[in-house]
């Protein structure tokens, strides 16, 4: 079977501050310190949001200075697949400012970004609204800059939906399959975590494609474990899920990509290094 990818989410998204976990990373030297330990523990790839350096809540100001410090640190420290979000940086600010925002993002150096492929409810109270919204026409032109700097889209899909858009900016020229898709299981406001869930929603992608899953709480490993089985690609870390086990917080997102890397030997499905993972995305090194 091909090299398993495992994500490493490590600054807790949107919703995860230092309030939910002391653990969570806010400063620059936090945040470059658990990218380190996570691929020391298997991780190729890190996924990024920009945090306030003292709660650790959402940057609440223009996130791309933040995520340029976080790239370059990385970038000093070790060898991994950089993933920034294109969430973050929309409060308070016009659908314009959004696009100058998000095309800035595509030049800090890294190689991929997620996108979310529609507007959906949130899963969870939060203080800027009640959506995420993602038309398709931002999401167009948001994989058109992706593209045009050389980043690789990761596309984040929570329903079944969300796959038909894809296949149309396939379809359409706007990104060059094959595309790689990141489930996100939710719960609540998009897919339920579970095993039939996901090979619905894999047996809908075209040949080729490659996909990942992410999923929330604990649900997270189960997940993963599913998708190292079927041949897919794990996402895991702060960003989804901050319990080691029932009642246990992990002490840093390594402690998660360690227990991922663990299913993954035990089943005898080799782990990708930042190069396996280029080569199986097709993006070159930053
Ligand atoms: N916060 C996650 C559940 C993104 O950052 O672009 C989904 C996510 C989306 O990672
Ligand atoms: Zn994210």
């Amino acid at each position: 079977m091909e090299k398993l990818i495992i994500t490493a989410a490590v600054t807790g998204g949107e919703y995860v501050s230092k309030a939910t976990t002391p653990y969570v990373p806010s400063t620059v030297d936090e945040v470059v310190k658990e990218v380190v330990a996570s691929v020391e523990a298997g991780a190729s790839v890190v996924h990024l949001h920009a945090k306030n350096p003292v709660t650790g809540e959402a940057y609440s100001g223009d996130p791309n200075p933040v995520l340029k410090e976080y790239v370059e640190g990385i970038r000093e420290e070790v060898d991994v697949v950089i993933n920034v979000t294109t969430g973050g940086g929309r409060v308070g600010n016009p659908p314009e400012v959004w696009d100058r925002l998000v095309e800035e993002r595509c030049t800090l150096g890294q190689e991929i970004m997620s996108l979310n492929m529609g507007t959906m409810n949130r899963w969870a109270e939060h203080p800027t609204g009640d959506i995420f919204l993602n038309t398709v026409k931002m999401i167009e032109r948001w994989c058109g800059y992706m593209v045009s700097h050389g980043v690789k889209p990761e596309h984040e899909v929570y329903d079944t939906g969300m796959i038909n858009v894809c296949r149309q900016i396939a379809e359409k020229g706007i990104v060059p399959e094959p595309l790689h898709i990141q489930f996100v299981m939710v719960g609540r406001t998009g897919f339920l975590p579970s095993p039939r869930m996901l090979q619905y929603s894999v047996d809908q992608l075209p040949a080729g494609w490659t996909w990942s899953v992410c999923a929330l709480g604990r649900h997270q490993i189960p997940m993963a474990a599913m998708a190292t089985v079927m041949g897919g690609h794990v996402r895991v870390g702060f960003e989804d899920n901050v319990f080691l086990r029932r009642g246990e917080l992990a002490k840093s997102n390594a402690d998660l990509v360690r227990k991922a890397a663990n299913i993954a030997r035990e089943l005898e499905r080799p782990i990708a290094s930042p190069d396996d993972a280029r080569e199986i995305l097709g993006i070159r090194r930053h």
